[in-house]
C-alpha cells in the first residue's frame, strides 16, 4: 500500500498511456495510479487493462465510464474512489506528458514535508514556465489566469493548473456535490473551494510542455463555461460554503 495515488483522466490517449504509467512507476517514490477513462474509442482502456494483468495488478487501477463526461466529473469520480481506498495524498495529472511525472515528488514534498494542505504545479511563478506552446496559447493561458485572479481574488498565480496534490483532508472537507463546473474550469473551482475553506495552497514551479503526440481536447465551449462561470462562482461564493 502506498500513501499516494495519481489520478490520470484519459480520453483517446493510446499514444501516451503506457509511457506515462511506466514513467510514474519508475519514480524513486512509490505512487499508485488510477486511470479514469471515458470510453475512449481508441482503446486506451484496453492498454491499461493489459498492463494491470501483466505486471501492475497491485498498483494500477482503472475506472471506466461510458462516454466523454468531462474532465471535472472524471476527477470527482476519481477522488471518491481514492478517498474510499484510504489514500493520504491524491494527485491530478494529465496523460499527455505536459506534466513531467518527476515533479510528482516535489508536489508530494510540499504537502508531506512542508506542511501544505494542497500543492499546485505552477507555470506562472518564478522558475515555472511553458515549453513548445505557440505564443497565442501562452498569452491566452496567462491572461486567463490573470482574469481569473481578478474576478475570484484567488491567491494562486496559476489558477487553471491541472497538476495538483491534495491531502486527504481537503477532499474530505469539500462537498464534491457542490462543485459545479464539469470542464477545465473545474480546476479553478477546486482551488477556490479549498481557499474558501481556509486550506493552505502552495505553488511549486513546473515547466509545462505542450503535448507531443495524441489529440487535443481543448475547445471553445470550455472557454465559454469558464469566462462567465467564474464571475458566477465568485458571486455565489459570498453566500455558499463548499463544506
Ligand atoms: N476521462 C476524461 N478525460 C479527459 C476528458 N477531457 C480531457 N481528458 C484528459 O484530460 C487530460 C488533459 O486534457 P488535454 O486534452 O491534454 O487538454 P489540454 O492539455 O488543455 O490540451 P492539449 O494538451 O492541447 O491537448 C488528458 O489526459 C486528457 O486525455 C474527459 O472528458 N474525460
Ligand atoms: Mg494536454
Amino acid at each position: 500500500m502506498s500513501d499516494s495515488i495519481v489520478i490520470i483522466p484519459t480520453y483517446n490517449e493510446k499514444e501516451n498511456i503506457a509511457n506515462i504509467i511506466e514513467a510514474v512507476f519508475a519514480l524513486p517514490k512509490d505512487f499508485h495510479i488510477l486511470i479514469v477513462d471515458d470510453g475512449s474509442p481508441d482503446g486506451t482502456a484496453a492498454i491499461v487493462r493489459s498492463l494491470m494483468a501483466d505486471k501492475y495488478g497491485d498498483s494500477l487501477f482503472i475506472e471506466e465510464r461510458k462516454g466523454k463526461l468531462g474532465l471535472g466529473t472524471a476527477y470527482i469520480h476519481g477522488f471518491r474512489w481514492c478517498l474510499q481506498k484510504g489514500y493520504e495524498y491524491i494527485f491530478e495529472m494529465d496523460a499527455d506528458f505536459s506534466h513531467n511525472p518527476k515533479d510528482l515528488v516535489r508536489l508530494y514534498d510540499a504537502c508531506a514535508k512542508d506542511g501544505a494542505d494542497m500543492s499546485v504545479g505552477s507555470r506562472y511563478i518564478k522558475d515555472g514556465g511553458v515549453e513548445n506552446w505557440p505564443l497565442d496559447r501562452i498569452l491566452l493561458s496567462k491572461y486567463a489566469s490573470v482574469y481569473v485572479r481578478i474576478v475570484t481574488w484567488l491567491p494562486v498565480k496559476d489558477t487553471t493548473a491541472g497538476f495538483v496534490c491534495y491531502t486527504r483532508k481537503v477532499l474530505e472537507k469539500i462537498d464534491l456535490n457542490k462543485i459545479e463546473f464539469i470542464g477545465y474550469a473545474f480546476q479553478i473551482e477546486m482551488k477556490f473551494a479549498a481557499w474558501q475553506l481556509g486550506f493552505k495552497i502552495q505553488e511549486v514551479p513546473i515547466i509545462f510542455t505542450d503535448r507531443v503526440v495524441g489529440v487535443s481536447k481543448m475547445s471553445t465551449s470550455i472557454f465559454k463555461e469558464a469566462f462567465l462561470g467564474v464571475v458566477a462562482m465568485r458571486w455565489k461564493g459570498f453566500f455558499k460554503s463548499y463544506e
